[in-house]
C-alpha cells in the first residue's frame, strides 16, 4: 500500500540558496530549484521546508519548520545568516594565509551564543608554522576547546580519518577565513562535493565555482557537511556585553563574584575578571579581545 499524500507536496531540505533562488532536496535525493513566493530573506540554507512542485524540476516553498539551531554574525548595519539546523561549528584556520586569531575566536563565541558545538581545526600543519598557529591551537585546548590538527592536502588519508571521527552523524558548518582550506576539507569527506558545487552553480546561475554561498551536504549516515565562503569580519554586534562575557570559558569562575552586580568588567571597582587578568588568571590577549567586543556591542 502507497503511502496517502498530499499531490505534489514534499519535505525538503535547503542546500543552497542564491538571492531568492533556492536548490532543495527531497527525501529521495532529487534537487528542485526553489522560490519563496511573496516573502524575502526568511530562507537560510539548512532549514527545513515544505514545498508545492510547481512544474518538472521547479517547486515553491511553502513553509519552514522551527529551526534547532541557528549560527548568524551581525554588525552596527546587518545581520547575516550562516546556516540552520546545525549541530557543530567546524573553525577552520592554518600558517598561510595568514590568519586572523580573532576571528577564530569570535567564531567560537558565535557559537557558544547559539549553544552550538564547537571543534577548531587547524589545517595546513604540512607548512612551516610562521604566526604560531599550533601555539594558538594549544591555548584553545587549555580552554577546554575541541581541537584536532591536520593536513587536507599533504596527508588525506590521516585527514579523512581525523575529521570523519569529529563529523560523524552531525551537521558540522566549515567556517572560517578565505584560503584556509574549508573547501578542501569537504571535497576530502564528500567525493563527490566538486561535481555537485558545479551542479548547483549551474542551476541557480551563478557561474562562479568558488565558494560564493553556503552549501548543504548530506555526510555519511545522519550526517552533513554545510561549506560556507570565507570572510574577514566575524561581527557579534548581536550579543549584550553579558552574553559576551558568558561565551568566553575562562571567565566563568570569575562571573558573579564582581562588586556590582550588572558588572561590565569594564571600569568598574573591585571587579572579580580584571583582579584575575592581574593575577594571571585570564590572559591579557583575551581580556583585551573581551574589551573589543563590549565596544562592538549594540546591546
Ligand atoms: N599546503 C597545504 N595547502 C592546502 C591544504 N589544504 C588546502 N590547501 C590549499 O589552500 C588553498 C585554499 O583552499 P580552499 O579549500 O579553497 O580554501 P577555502 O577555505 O575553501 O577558501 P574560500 O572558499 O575562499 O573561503 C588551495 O590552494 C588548497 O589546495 C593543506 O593541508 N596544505
Ligand atoms: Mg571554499
Ligand atoms: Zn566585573
Amino acid at each position: 500500500m502507497k503511502p496517502a499524500r498530499v499531490a505534489g507536496a514534499f519535505e525538503a531540505r535547503v542546500v543552497a540558496a542564491y538571492g531568492r533562488r533556492f536548490l532543495v532536496r527531497d527525501a529521495t535525493g532529487r534537487t528542485w530549484l526553489a522560490s519563496r513566493r511573496g516573502k524575502r530573506g526568511d530562507v537560510i540554507v539548512g532549514d527545513r521546508v515544505h514545498c508545492t512542485a510547481a512544474g518538472a524540476d521547479n517547486a515553491a516553498i511553502e513553509s519552514i519548520e522551527p529551526r534547532r539551531s541557528l549560527l548568524f554574525r551581525a554588525d552596527a548595519l546587518r545581520t547575516k545568516e550562516l546556516a540552520a539546523n546545525i549541530d557543530q561549528v567546524a573553525i577552520v584556520f592554518a600558517p598561510q594565509p595568514a590568519f586572523n586569531l580573532h576571528f577564530v575566536w569570535r567564531a567560537l563565541v558565535a557559537a557558544r551564543a547559539a549553544g552550538i558545538g564547537r571543534l577548531v581545526v587547524l589545517n595546513k600543519t604540512d607548512l612551516p608554522d610562521a604566526g604560531g598557529a599550533r601555539a594558538a591551537l594549544d591555548e584553545l585546548a587549555a580552554l577546554g576547546e575541541r581541537t584536532i590538527a591536520v593536513s587536507a592536502k599533504a596527508s588525506p588519508e590521516e585527514a579523512r580519518a581525523q575529521l570523519a571521527a569529529e563529523f560523524a552523524q552531525r551537521a558540522t558548518l566549515l567556517v572560517g577565513q578565505s584560503g584556509m582550506g574549508k573547501s578542501t576539507i569537504l571535497n576530502l569527506l564528500v567525493p563527490d562535493a566538486n561535481a555537485r558545487t558545479r551542479e548547483y552553480s549551474v542551476k541557480l546561475n551563478q557561474g562562479k565555482q568558488t565558494t560564493t554561498a553556503s552549501r548543504w551536504f548530506a555526510f555519511g549516515a545522519g550526517g552533513a557537511i554545510v561549506d560556507s565562503p570565507g570572510f574577514q569580519a566575524f561581527g557579534l554586534a548581536h550579543l549584550s556585553i553579558e552574553q559576551l562575557a558568558a561565551c568566553l570559558p575562562e571567565f566563568a569562575p570569575h562571573l558573579g563574584r564582581c562588586r556590582f552586580n550588572d558588572c561590565r568588567h569594564l571600569e568598574e571597582p573591585d571587579c572579580a575578571v580584571r583582579a584575575a587578568v592581574d593575577a594571571g588568571a585570564i590572559a591579557p590577549a583575551r581580556y583585551a579581545f573581551y574589551r573589543q567586543l563590549a565596544t562592538e556591542s549594540a546591546r
